[in-house]
């Protein structure tokens, strides 16, 4: 152990000082402390050296080194602090947040086409004083056909190609399928309701039929119905002229023309001129260059259907309708080929 001197003390504390001054991290920070402050470092060692001096010596010699420990812990504490604080600082530069910069888009959906032109149609007729109701997809061929005036074997059953449900109710009967029209909610609606009834009920159809630039397999339809007492042919034509107008404007041109439903007499197609060719060309894919687009099927209730419900045929009459949404939105938009709808082709969807 060396003797320790007022001039040891000083060069030590003078060494420590100047080392420290060196040091910029917490690891080399704690090293030195070992060296000089530790059990062994130099400054303990000449602190437990006093204990040999003699009693003036060692009260001159103590308070000194006293003094030289307290002043490098008061610098070791200082350093350590300023370490700290460095170190913070390039954490946050390394993390840093730019609240200036642009936020991550959130990509929106949005309606798909069938489902506004959807709300678009039974917002017309909403206005004109119709309610929406809603019903099964999957329909009884008691509906779909019978309650229709289209009994088992009936040759207007070949107008609608269907999906049959392999499934009979208890008393094997009522065969099923996956509805080919809205009209069977004409039945289930009259059953439920006493006239007045003015509803529209927008929903999907399904038919077994090869695929065209006008035909799906399954594509929706918006079915009319209005029952009252003294309903006549000019109350369809009228309400469908005014759905026309609000729909396509003043300057699209509309054709009325007979057509064979079993469930109206008199039946009626109503068709809307070509936007496509206008009706000059004969390789149109839209028309086949006959002009017009067929949107919907309509006619006077017929009475058949009017008994079936138990109203009084003598008492009230009624209209219906059967709107094909897709095809207004072809003719609106200008679509040319209703597959489009259903391939879930994002650059056709983003267009509505
Ligand atoms: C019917 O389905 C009748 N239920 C309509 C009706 C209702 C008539 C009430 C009288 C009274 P139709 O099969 O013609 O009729 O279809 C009606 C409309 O649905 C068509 O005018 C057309 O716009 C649309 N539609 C029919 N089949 C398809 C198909 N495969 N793809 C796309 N739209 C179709």
């Amino acid at each position: 152990m060396t003797q320790p001197s007022a001039q040891s003390i000083e060069q030590l504390t003078q060494q420590a000082t100047q080392e420290l001054d060196r040091i910029n991290d917490l690891e080399s920070l704690d090293q030195w402390r070992i060296s000089y402050l530790g059990r062994r470092g130099s400054l303990t060692n000449v602190l437990r050296g006093l204990s040999q001096l003699d009693l003036e010596q060692r009260r001159e010699l103590g308070a000194l080194g006293n003094q030289s420990k307290n002043l490098l812990d008061e610098r070791l504490a200082q350093k350590t602090q300023e370490i700290d604080q460095a170190q913070q600082v390039q954490a946050f530069a390394r993390d840093r947040i730019d609240v200036t910069m642009l936020g991550r888009p959130t990509p929106i959906g949005r309606l798909h086409p069938t489902t506004q032109i959807v709300k678009e149609i039974t917002d017309a007729f909403v206005s004109m004083g119709f309610s929406i109701v809603e019903g099964p997809e999957v329909e009884w061929d008691h509906y779909n056909f019978e309650m229709l005036n289209i009994p088992e074997g009936h040759p207007a059953r070949d107008m609608w190609n269907s999906m049959w449900i392999d499934y009979r109710n208890e008393a094997g009967q009522q065969p099923m399928l996956l509805r080919t029209h809205t009209s069977p909610m004409q039945a289930r609606v009259m059953e439920n309701t006493q006239p007045p009834i003015r509803v529209v009920v927008p929903g999907k159809c399904y038919r077994y039929e090869a695929t065209d630039a006008t035909h799906e397999w399954h594509f929706y339809q918006i079915e009319g119905l209005a029952v009252d007492e003294g309903i006549t042919f000019a109350d369809l034509k009228g309400t469908l002229y005014e759905f026309a107008r609000r729909l396509f404007g003043e300057e699209r041109k509309v054709r009325f023309r007979c057509d064979y439903f079993p469930f109206v007499e008199p039946g009626v197609d109503m068709s809307i001129d070509c936007f496509a060719c206008q009706g000059g060309d004969n390789r149109c894919r839209i028309c086949r260059g006959s002009g017009w687009i067929e949107i919907m099927g309509a006619g006077m209730v017929h009475p058949k259907v009017l008994a079936s419900v138990g109203y009084d045929t003598e008492k009230y009459t009624g209209f219906a309708f059967g709107i094909g949404p897709e095809r207004v939105a072809m003719l609106k938009y200008g679509i040319d080929d209703i597959r489009h709808f259903y391939t879930n082709d994002l650059r056709f969807l983003r267009q509505f």
